[in-house]
């Protein structure tokens, strides 16, 4: 076991973009720091999902850090949307450049996280059964960082290989040859599907919905761009740092309807082959409001797997039947021209259920077929995941996982009431868009705050539950209305079997993260009660 120092000013919980952005500004704010991560090594999301084509769809320089200009000037990111051993090789770079690492413990998940009201301070245990103590914990725990299973009756008789894409092993596997089924058509398993499709004996993809799939547009940076970028560093930090969304993503200034069908259709070409997320950001001012709109661009969409896909029955099964954006859309490079190829085939789970799976493979109501390999790729247990598994418990023993039983309460999504010194950037409630730029303005906020709290000779900050339970409403009405993603995604709990149905996101955006940061800096932190004495 590495030895740190047990006794603490601020503990972080996670390495992955917030977690080390946390650490590196608690300890330039001059707090004694540690970081405890679960993983054996740096990176969160970019540890654990290295599954093949595991890349961006935020451009790599806007998702990438921005609070050093030498950081983001010797950092020459390879293409406009890295793949994840760039991205982990990045994060990696970060954190011994700034000598962050020997404050860091790999492998050491926490198991306990117990507020001690005598003392104002937090004791964590990990698994392994080390314990630290701390005033200020801080859990950058991720949204998307524990892997959901299907309950599947029979899941562990299956005698193949059986992996989730975000639990990735380290050593590559060789899918050469092999009879291989995924199972899950998000973000995950379209990126996985085309890159191993030409490799494997035959690929089987069970699909329950179908989703709205574009082109990512990926390609390399150039030396013209690079230079162009290095030039540009302020004003890209400016738009980023006020786009609602966190993206360079100019917006348009017409709805569907002002265009011709014909110049509708220039538009939605030009779309079609743009870059990531500008297909929502970018796009007609409507495409959210309107229904009518929105079918267009479906539309739109569904003739291009028409005209992609070859066999007329797989584009069909392949075209959505929810709205564009109700569920986070995927970017993809060659995902429908992979239905192409004569050993891929397309199981519609909807028609064709999965009602067991045994020692050879998955049965469906339409019989069973056999595999060597088996790919999760069913998504995680968004938002509250990791924060009601880490046993957080807060004032008179109160567990996070009962206070927050019917859905998270928060306040600007980095404290709940009852949890003093306890922040969780990163989580849930902050803001909607391109996430380590939201999740950057948490951290900033938090590492202020507990200067504030030092410097004014505080012990302990905890949220008032008035401020908590108004921010929590306002999540919940701005939710209700668009263009917010739909209840049936994950940003609602809806993937989760028996998980509370709330909204995990913040539609509202960052200019409301804003501006409440920008309320409690103005009035002293009347938000919290700030206490001297524990
Ligand atoms: P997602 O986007 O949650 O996708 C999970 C997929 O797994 C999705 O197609 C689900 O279908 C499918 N799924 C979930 N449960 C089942 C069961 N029981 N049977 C069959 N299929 C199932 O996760 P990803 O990992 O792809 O992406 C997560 C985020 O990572 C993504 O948004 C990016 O931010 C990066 P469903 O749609 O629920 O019918």
């Amino acid at each position: 076991m590495q030895s740190l120092e047990s006794d603490v000013d601020v503990l972080v919980v996670g390495a992955g973009i917030t977690g080390i952005y946390q650490l590196y500004r608690a300890r330039e704010a001059g707090f004694s720091a540690r970081l405890l991560e679960a993983g054996g090594g740096v990176g969160g999301t970019w540890y654990w999902n290295r599954y093949p084509g595991a890349r961006f769809d935020s451009e790599s320089y806007t998702y990438a850090y921005l609070f050093s200009r030498e950081l983001f000037d010797e950092w020459e990111w390879q293409e406009h949307f890295a793949e994840q051993p760039e991205t982990e090789r990045y994060l990696n770079h970060v954190v011994d450049r700034f000598d962050l690492r020997r404050d860091m413990r790999f492998d050491a998940k926490v198991a306990s996280a117990v507020y001690d009201e005598a003392t104002g301070r937090w004791t964590v245990t990990t698994a392994d059964g080390a314990e630290y103590r701390t005033r200020f914990f801080i859990a950058a725990t991720g949204v998307l960082s524990v892997p959901y299973f299907p309950d599947v009756p029979g899941r562990d008789q299956f005698a193949g290989e059986s992996l989730h894409t975000g639990l990735w092993p380290a050593t590559p596997l060789d899918f050469a040859g092999k009879r291989v089924a995924v199972i899950g058509t998000g973000s995950s398993g379209v990126q996985l599907i085309p890159v191993i499709a030409g490799e494997v004996a035959s690929l089987t993809v069970y699909q329950r919905s179908a989703n709205w799939c574009t082109p990512l547009n990926n390609r390399p940076i150039t030396p013209e761009e690079q230079a162009q970028l290095r030039a540009d560093f302020e004003a890209i930090r400016e738009t980023l740092n006020t786009s609602v969304s966190g993206f360079l993503h100019p917006v348009h200034d017409r709805a569907t309807f002002d265009d011709s069908r014909e110049a509708r259709l220039a538009f939605f070409e030009k779309m079609w082959n743009s870059p990531g997320f500008s297909k929502l950001t970018s796009n007609y001012t409507d495409l959210l409001l309107d229904p009518a709109a929105n079918a267009e661009w479906c539309e739109f969409i569904a003739a291009k797997i028409r005209s992609i896909v070859k066999d007329p029955a797989t584009a069909a099964k392949l075209i959505p039947d929810h709205r564009f954006a109700e569920k986070r859309p995927p970017f993809v490079n060659g995902y429908y021209e992979a239905y192409n190829n004569p050993n891929v085939s397309l199981v519609d789970l909807k028609q064709t259920p999965i009602i067991r799976m045994n020692e050879h493979g998955i049965e469906t109501s339409e019989g069973e077929r056999e595999f060597d390999i088996v790919v999760w790729a069913t998504g995680f247990d968004f938002g509250t995941g990791a924060l009601r598994r880490m046993g957080i418990r807060g004032r008179h023993g109160l567990a996070l996982t009962d206070y927050w039983a019917d859905g998270p309460k928060t306040f600007l999504g980095v404290q709940t009431a009852g949890f003093p010194n306890c922040f969780f950037p990163g989580g849930p409630h902050a803001a909607a868009g391109n996430n380590p730029r939201y999740n950057g303005d948490q951290v900033d906020f938090i590492t202020d705050t507990l200067v504030y709290v030092r410097d004014h000779g505080y012990d302990t900050i905890e949220v008032d539950a008035a401020a908590e339970a108004q921010w929590t409403n306002m999540i919940d009405t701005v939710a209700a209305l668009p263009p917010s993603f739909g209840e049936s995604s994950y940003f609602f709990g809806a993937n989760i079997p028996g998980k509370a149905r709330r909204y995990l996101l913040n539609s509202a955006g960052r200019p409301k993260l804003f501006k409440e940061i920008a309320r409690v800096r103005g009035n002293e932190y009347q938000a919290f009660k700030l206490s001297r004495s524990v």
